[in-house]
């Protein structure tokens, strides 16, 4: 079953202390019932960004609780909203920093925003735990809230399922008498305030040994070292294990490439949409689980150069000979919409967020992208290195042109290259094919160690478009780097050369700690607006601007800066449906402002 496509507030209906840690309920009254492992996308209604302009992003919670609820069981207000029965949501949370600690405050009335629920859960009990050993569920820590979920799913269906807890000390065994009240469970405590003094993989160890072991199946939640210790000994007693992981996650629908963790078989997988439950094999669990925890050519724009009013209706647009039915797309690799169509299904397309839609960047050959860690939440943005994960230029021919090609909307292929040649080899690849209305060309990543960064030498960048231009006559957008001390040079070149747009800004060069990468986020919004506002005096080519865009006021901001068009990027991941309800508050704004 598919997620509802987009976010929606939910009302806190309980909330409590839980030995460390905090529960609290939601009343989900559109979503469906979720599955065991499954987790949603939460942020406070008030008071998110409120504290240095963090939490910024939203969080990662795995559900431990869900019950549907009749309609008759809703309050007479929420009643009348729900066309079907709706779902009380619990989830477990522990205050470790600005995004939990905001969770561990609500309170009851206030409202939360969740987008779920995503990811894929356990498999059913009947596919896994069919022996006579029925199913070992394996917990630490926080990570008991989503077995406390299947544990239920489990008797429900008469599976037998065995319970082992492990905690760090008396602070970190919250949640136990809430999740676990009225069943049986092993415990272990590293400190030996109860239960086992030691390991919750040491019973599992004891219980593997047994003689039932070989028709039991173990699903486990937990630290990752504890996850590493259940992976390595379900393969040496061949049985089979599905590990809920963890790893830092700006989207949960695929956007932002973030949660990579390595494949068993090389490469990486992202794991809000290929997990966050992984393995299912019989001994053959996650490979190396790293981290644990959710816890045309129209050339000249239709601005005046150097700012003035945006149209009158952010209605229709003609960008470089394309009629978009509004201003608002996306930023390359801020929004997958392959992967966005597998968790909303073609509820995307019906509401499709983009007026056109930018591909992820592509390269000649398929790369796997940087190592995790890949994103770190910043104050109002975030950082990312994500390494420009992609399935090289073949890989997207076939695999992912036709689908792009199914979306309602223009497309935009974004490219780039080490070399003049590459990019030579890209535009011709891309080109040719029906389905694509522009091409972007990506001389901007702040991510890739590959030399030369055209884009912060005026001449190079010249160089390349003339090099270019003559392979098409589609139109090519030149993505434009703000890591330059004058990025309206580097634009007039991209225009002489022979460009028919300029894209700007890509991110930020910035630093946090040791952390390196691209800085996005409402944070670069000033920047990016005097960019584009510089840059849209020194040429007379149609601007894509970009840079935290949130609501109708930024986009209206960056068009009287000289934009013809925003990309949204960021935001998408807080708000899926970003994109349209942008372009929605700026046509408010404008007919306000008439
Ligand atoms: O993939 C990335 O790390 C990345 C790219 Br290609 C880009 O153009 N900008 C960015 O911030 N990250």
């Amino acid at each position: 079953m598919t997620a509802p496509f987009g976010r929606r507030l939910c009302e806190v209906t309980e909330s409590r202390d839980s030995g460390g840690y905090r529960v609290f309920s939601l009343l989900d009254a559109d979503g469906p019932e979720p599955s065991p492992g499954q987790f949603y996308m939460l942020a406070a209604e008030r008071q998110w960004e409120r504290s240095g302009g963090r939490p910024f992003l939203p969080r990662a919670l795995s559900v431990a609780d869900a019950t549907p609820l009749q309609r008759s069981q809703f309050r007479a207000q929420e009643r009348d909203k729900c066309e079907r029965q709706g779902v009380r949501l619990d989830f477990l949370v522990e205050a470790v920093g600005p995004g939990s600690d905001r969770l561990c405050e609500l309170r009851e009335g206030e409202r939360v925003w969740a987008n779920g629920p995503l990811g894929n859960g356990f498999s059913a009990p009947r596919e896994l735990a069919s022996g006579a050993a029925g199913a070992i569920l394996v917990g630490g820590g926080i990570g008991i809230a989503p077995l406390a979920l299947l544990r239920r799913r489990f008797a429900a269906r008469n599976v037998p399922a065995r319970v082992l807890l492990g905690f760090r000390d008396e602070a970190h065994s919250g949640g136990l008498d809430d999740l676990f009240a009225c069943c049986e469970v092993a415990l272990a405590s590293e400190d030996g305030h109860v239960g086992h003094r030691g390991y919750v993989t040491d019973l599992l160890a004891a219980m593997l040994d047994g003689d039932d072991a070989a028709s039991a199946a173990v699903y486990a939640c937990g630290p990752e070292a504890m996850l590493d210790a259940v992976a390595r000994l379900c393969s040496a007693h061949d049985v089979p294990c599905e590990l809920a992981m963890e790893s830092p996650m700006a989207c949960g629908y695929g956007a932002c490439f973030g949660c990579a963790v390595p494949k068993p078989d090389g490469g990486y997988m992202r794991l809000c949409v290929d997990g966050p439950v992984v393995g299912g094999g019989r001994g053959s669990p996650a490979g190396n689980p790293r981290r644990i925890g959710l816890s045309g050519s129209g050339r000249g724009g239709s601005q005046v150069p150097g700012g003035g009013p945006p149209p009158a209706s952010s209605e229709a647009v003609e960008f470089c000979g394309l009629e978009l039915r509004s201003p608002v797309i996306n930023a390359s690799g801020t929004f997958d919409a392959i992967a966005a169509r597998r968790v909303y299904g073609d509820e995307l397309l019906r509401d499709f967020p983009f007026s056109a839609f930018v591909s992820k960047t592509i390269t000649p050959e398929p790369r796997a992208g940087n190592e995790p860690q890949r994103i770190w939440e910043t104050p109002a943005g975030m950082i990312n290195s994500i390494g420009l994960p992609n399935k090289g230029l073949e890989g997207f021919l076939a695999e992912e042109l036709p689908r792009l090609a199914e979306l309602p909307v223009p497309l935009v292929v974004s490219v780039m290259g080490t070399s003049r040649e590459q990019f030579s080899r890209m535009v011709q690849g891309v080109a040719e094919h029906e389905g694509v209305a522009a091409i972007e060309l990506n001389v901007s990543c702040p991510n890739v160690r590959s030399g030369l960064i055209v884009g912060e030498q005026a001449e190079e960048t010249a160089a390349l478009l003339e090099a270019l231009r003559p392979l098409t006559a589609k139109p090519l957008i030149v993505k434009l780097t703000p890591n330059v001390a004058d990025p309206a040079a580097v634009a007039v070149a991209a225009e002489e050369g022979g460009a028919d747009a300029v894209s700007l800004i890509n991110t930020l060069k910035a630093s946090e700690g040791e952390v390196t990468g691209g800085l996005s986020g409402p944070a670069v919004r000033p920047v990016a607006v005097a960019q584009v506002r510089t840059v849209a005096a020194a040429v007379g080519l149609p601007i894509v601007g970009m840079g935290g865009v949130c609501d109708g006021d930024d986009a209206f901001q960056m068009l009287s800066a000289g934009a013809t068009l925003v990309a949204v990027g960021t935001e998408s991941f807080r708000d899926p449906r970003a994109g349209n309800r942008i372009a929605a508050e700026l046509l408010e704004r404008n007919a306000r402002g008439r």
